[in-house]
């Protein structure tokens, strides 16, 4: 499999209007984007920081993973996603040496990429996204 670099860490936040100035006003990042993803359930903004970007996520729907994240383990890092050539063919490879897929294929996620996530628990505690641009 060929991943290229870290595309973005997702990290988890109750509400995103409270996090944004955070980011901004503390760390000096400009928030260029805020988009809602209904299939995930999240309203999320995204940060540049080199070439990585960082993706606060807000839940919309109190059943939604993020929503599920917060109440068990409070805010903070979600995910871990990975820009990968090929996304179908790397899910396909990583099943075949017994990682666990939480999705068998990728689906739409925020900026315009194809997306799709590994369990945490076949990954050493880290719920890791394959990613690329469609
Ligand atoms: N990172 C690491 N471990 C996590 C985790 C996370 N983000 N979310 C849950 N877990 C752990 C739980 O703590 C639990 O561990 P224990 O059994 O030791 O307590 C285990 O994984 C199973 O968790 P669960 O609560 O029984 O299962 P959930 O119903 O919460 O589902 C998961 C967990 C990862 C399968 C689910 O959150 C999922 O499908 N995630 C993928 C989709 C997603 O997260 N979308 C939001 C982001 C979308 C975007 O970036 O656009």
């Amino acid at each position: 499999m060929n991943l290229t670099h870290i595309e973005h860490i997702g990290i988890a936040v109750k509400n995103l209007d409270e996090a944004i100035p955070y980011y901004e006003t503390i760390l000096g990042l400009k928030c260029y984007a805020i988009e809602e993803v209904a299939d995930q359930k999240v309203k999320t903004a995204f940060f540049k920081v080199g070439q990585t970007k960082l993706e606060l996520l807000e839940p919309t729907d109190a059943n939604s993973p993020v929503a599920k994240f917060i109440e068990k383990r409070g805010e903070g890092i979600h995910h871990l996603a990975f820009a990968v050539e090929g996304v179908e063919k790397a899910l396909q490879e990583v099943s075949d040496k017994g990682v666990r897929l939480i999705d068998k294929i990728p689906r739409p996620g925020a900026e315009g990429l194809n997306i799709a996530f590994l369990h945490p628990k076949s990954t050493f505690g880290v719920l890791t996204e394959l990613c690329e641009k469609k």
